[in-house]
């Protein structure tokens, strides 16, 4: 990557699992450094996806002291007080949070204690979607939100979907800026894994995927019943890939539709990249989904997508083009799709190309330069 910028030294406040927000923080953290900036995760955990470590980046781990008295333990006050801590020790220049709740709060906090020591640091919030769209509408939290959109030096949410609920379920005077998730190519791309392919489908059968944290939003046991449909008159397999809160209910789908046999659980998984490659359908029919940066990972590795319209889905899936949008709930229609996508080798071909073609509208050389103007703006 051919990108000269001011050095600037990052903190990125983010969850560290696999779900996509702290994937994507993680992915831009690693963007940053190798194009020559200082970069320091802040987490209760080191991130899923930080696999590597580089001479620019580092990780502080949110150490949450116990005690009889909490029943829950302030997570809040311990990051803020890290946030503190670390901007101090490493000469921070900027923050980036990654899901409004509680790190926007959090690092507002920590603002308001650095200016005691005149130390002024702008903190710049990328909203992702459930703190918008599910968790942040809770009335316990939507004044914190609020406040702390209307507060941060600079406003980002992930699809042009989620700054319009943003807009219509917050009490926002302020400017929030749409910067879509993106996709690093030289990461995922189609690998020639014939042999992996092989093992799991050794009659040619045809191989869905669908990749999540199993939480109610994403609708996995209608990944299950679109599934049922299309081995009724395809020949395929299915790989669940992830973990969470539904397994179970979805397992006991899975033995209610009969299908146990052609399921796969694969659990949580790192090199998924790996796994994309050998794959030939990805389902994602969530309740609601503010980008569906999985949809992306697949898209980049040539794996037609069929998904709900809810959310930015339609941002990132171009119906008839690159998959098929449904309301959600409707697994008949889904069904119907996947099998026309499937049912013919070359229509199924040009799906696979459309598929790669649109994950280039997102990708990072161009998304990355959009982040790093917005910083040199605050600054
Ligand atoms: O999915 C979640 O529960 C929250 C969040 C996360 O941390 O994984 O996901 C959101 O952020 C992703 C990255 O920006 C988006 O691609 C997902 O669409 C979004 N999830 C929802 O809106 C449900």
């Amino acid at each position: 990557m051919e990108l000269c910028y001011i050095h600037m030294r990052i903190g990125i406040v983010l969850y560290p699992t696999f779900g996509g927000s702290g994937v994507l923080a993680t992915e831009l953290g690693k963007a940053l450094s190798k194009i020559g900036h200082e970069v320091h995760f802040i987490s209760y955990h080191q991130p899923a996806r930080l696999d590597f470590f580089m001479e620019n980046i580092f990780f502080h781990e949110v150490i949450i002291p116990q005690y009889p008295l909490f029943e829950y333990a302030p997570y809040e006050t311990a990051l803020a007080g890290k946030i503190v801590d670390i901007v101090k020790s490493a000469k921070l220049e900027i923050l980036h949070v990654h899901y409004a709740i509680p790190h926007a709060s959090a690092a507002l906090l920590a603002k308001q204690i650095l200016k005691e020591d005149n130390i002024h640091i702008p903190v710049v919030t990328t909203l992702h979607g459930t703190d918008i769209t599910l968790v942040g509408r809770e009335a316990s939290y939507e004044p914190v939100v609020s406040w702390s959109i209307n507060n941060s030096d600079a406003v980002t949410a992930v699809s042009h979907s989620l700054k319009a609920d943003t807009l219509e379920h917050f009490h926002i005077r302020r400017e929030i800026h749409v910067i879509p998730n993106f996709i690093d190519f030289t990461r995922f791309n189609k690998k020639p894994r014939e042999h992996f392919k092989k093992a799991i489908a050794p009659n040619q059968e045809k191989i869905l995927v669908h990749t999540s944290n199993f939480r109610k939003v994403k609708r996995v046991d209608d990944v299950i019943r679109i599934f049922e449909i299309v081995q009724n008159s395809i020949s395929a397999k299915l790989l669940l890939i992830g973990d969470g809160p539904e397994r179970s209910h979805i397992e006991k789908v899975c033995r209610e539709l009969n299908v146990c046999d052609k399921v796969t659980f694969l659990g949580k998984q790192e090199a998924i990249e790996e796994i994309l490659s050998v794959c030939d359908l990805f389902l994602l029919p969530s309740e609601r989904e503010s980008f569906g940066l999985s949809a992306l990972e697949a898209m980049a590795c040539e794996v037609p997508v069929i998904s709900s319209n809810a959310g930015g889905l339609p941002e990132v899936i171009e119906d008839g083009v690159n998959g098929f949008l449904s309301n959600v709930g409707d697994v008949e229609k889904m069904a119907k799709d996947a099998i026309y996508i499937l049912s013919d080798e070359s229509r199924f071909t040009h799906f696979r190309k459309n598929s790669l073609m649109k994950a280039k509208e997102f990708d990072l050389a161009k998304i990355l330069t959009q982040y790093v103007e917005l910083y040199e703006s605050v600054l």
